[in-house]
């Protein structure tokens, strides 16, 4: 049973919100990955925020681009939290994806990441975190997967040596 459900406006969408899944791959988390167009599939979408808390999702993290109204509109539908991706756009390179995700009117909160493959991967961290507040095991990993960023900062050299 998946534990988080990835989802996203286009299959155009994928190329971004695949470092989504693999984070969720990491970590060992089942998910699940599908095309739910807000405004092509609107029944579907529908369907989808109305079956998130029965199926035992516990997150949903939802990447569109544009009129980005995916995220919004299953926030509206479920209780399930929504992490909302803003995918690069053609004209406005997604600045028009991510003011049309994070500007929720109050009331129905939709958690908004950065625009592109960053977005994407920090939404899946986010959703390991929530469930590692949970999960000794899922914590260790969290905890293991920065300290290997760290080292592997700390290994950065720049420059030439004197
Ligand atoms: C949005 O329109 C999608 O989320 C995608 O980012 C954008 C373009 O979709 P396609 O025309 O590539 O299907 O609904």
């Amino acid at each position: 049973m998946a534990a988080i459900g990835v989802v996203m406006g286009s299959q155009s969408d994928w190329e971004v919100m695949r470092h989504a899944a693999d984070i969720l791959a990491r970590f060992g988390v089942a998910h699940e990955c599908q095309v739910v167009s807000a405004h092509r599939m609107p029944d579907d979408l529908f369907a989808y925020a109305e079956g998130a808390q029965s199926r035992g999702l516990r997150a949903i993290i939802a990447g569109a681009g544009g009129a980005a109204h995916l995220p919004g509109m299953l926030a509206a539908k479920t209780a399930v939290p929504v992490l909302g991706v803003p995918v690069p756009s053609k004209y406005l390179r997604g600045e028009d994806s991510l003011l049309s995700i994070v500007q929720m009117p109050k009331g129905i909160p939709v958690a908004t990441f950065a625009i592109g493959e960053a977005g994407a991967a920090n939404a899946a961290l986010f959703a390991v975190a929530m469930l590692a507040a949970h999960d000794s095991d899922l914590r260790d990993k969290l905890d293991a997967f920065r300290a290997e960023q760290t080292a592997a900062a700390r290994a950065m050299r720049v420059g030439t040596a004197a």
